[in-house]
């Protein structure tokens, strides 16, 4: 009820919605429509009421909600349910779960914080609380386990065109999926898979994104490495108080959708010229390491299934399928 409420003053804005307009049309009493009203007040929304009038939707709040996600959300599949959580340990975990239970494709979990937020190979991701976007996605593609690491670039792609559309920002992919900006991380991709031989049951993509961390906000081991888009944005002398996250959600779930549907119906080229194109690694010199070696070369290409094609100094030419590299002058690496 609240949100058919919520949503009729924002399609009415910026006029005014009187109550007894709202009671007759949602078959509710004008004392209960005032309660709801206090109820969106006390979530954040900027309501303007007048005894004469009624009520006038001002501006809503930098939150989480499925409405104030979904409000204007322009897809069919990826976003129709959404899970959202003040906290949570991981919203992949959460969408793991819910995922073995069945839920629909497209399913979105979504959190304010997380307290064991994960990042790959076991590491941690920290998740500071209402200042970024720590959402997973559960996704049923129809595709063998072998191509599922283009739902990786995929969403790395997303991820990177969905913030320029709404923040003006340019980011670049350091490969396989870290996005960076000024150098410094700003978003982190895990990618789960949970399949069969020859069939994928599901795939849980985690995003983590900085969005109005200062940069006290991040633990101290991160300040070099970390950073936000708010914190970007300010570097660039572009003042900005806030990015509204409800907004970047929605532009990321678009895009997503829209790469989605190409992977579904197998057609992937598209995705993987764009990933190349926002790459930050091509070109440079890089280190890469594993457990048993590290050998360092000049990036040269990404394969069509996204391996990094690396010439290394001794004049080997080697395709990286994962593992870590280092980029000249990315996150540290100097
Ligand atoms: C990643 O791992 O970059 C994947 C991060 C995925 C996080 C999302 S949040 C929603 C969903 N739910 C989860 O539980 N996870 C996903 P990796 O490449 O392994 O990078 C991890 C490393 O990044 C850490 O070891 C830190 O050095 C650094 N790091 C941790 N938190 C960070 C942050 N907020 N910003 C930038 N760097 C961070």
């Amino acid at each position: 009820m609240k949100d058919l409420i919520l949503r009729r003053l924002r399609n009415e804005a910026p006029g005014f919605v009187s109550g007894e307009a709202l009671s007759e049309a949602l078959g509710v009493s004008r004392t209960a429509v005032w309660k709801y009203m206090n109820e969106l007040k006390d979530e954040g929304y900027v309501i303007e009421s007048t005894s004469k009038k009624g009520y006038r939707f001002v501006s809503a709040p930098d939150i989480l909600t499925p409405g104030e996600i979904s409000y204007q959300l322009e897809t069919e599949v990826i976003g129709k349910n959404i899970y959202s959580f003040d906290v949570i340990d991981s919203t992949n975990n959460y969408a793991k779960k819910i995922a073995m239970e069945g839920c629909e494709d497209g399913s979105v979990v979504v959190a304010e914080t997380q307290t064991s937020g994960k990042g790959r190979l076991g590491r941690a991701w920290n998740a500071a609380k209402k200042a970024g976007i720590w959402m997973s996605v559960v996704l049923r593609p129809s595709i063998p386990p072998e191509d599922v690491q283009v739902i990786t670039i995929a969403a790395s792609v997303a991820v990177v065109s969905a913030l320029k559309r709404t923040t003006g920002i340019s980011a670049g992919i350091k490969w396989p999926n870290d996005i960076v900006v000024e150098g410094k991380k700003v978003c982190g991709i895990l990618t789960e898979m949970n399949s069969e031989m020859e069939q994928v049951n599901f795939l849980v993509l985690g995003i983590g994104i900085n969005v109005n961390q200062e940069t006290e906000d991040f633990p101290e081991d991160l300040r070099n490495t970390a950073i936000s888009l708010k914190g970007a944005a300010n570097e660039n002398k572009i003042p900005v108080e806030m990015f509204k996250r409800s907004d970047i959600i929605r532009s990321i779930l678009f895009e997503l959708e829209q790469s989605y549907k190409k992977i579904n119906s197998r057609n992937t080229g598209g995705i993987i010229d764009e990933w190349r194109k926002y790459s930050v690694t091509l070109g440079k010199e890089v280190k890469v390491s594993a457990k048993s070696f590290e050998y360092k070369g000049i990036a040269q290409d990404i394969t069509e299934d996204g391996k990094l094609v690396v010439k290394c100094d001794d004049g080997t030419v080697r395709e990286i399928m994962s593992g870590e590299i280092s980029v000249r002058g990315i996150l540290g690496y100097v």
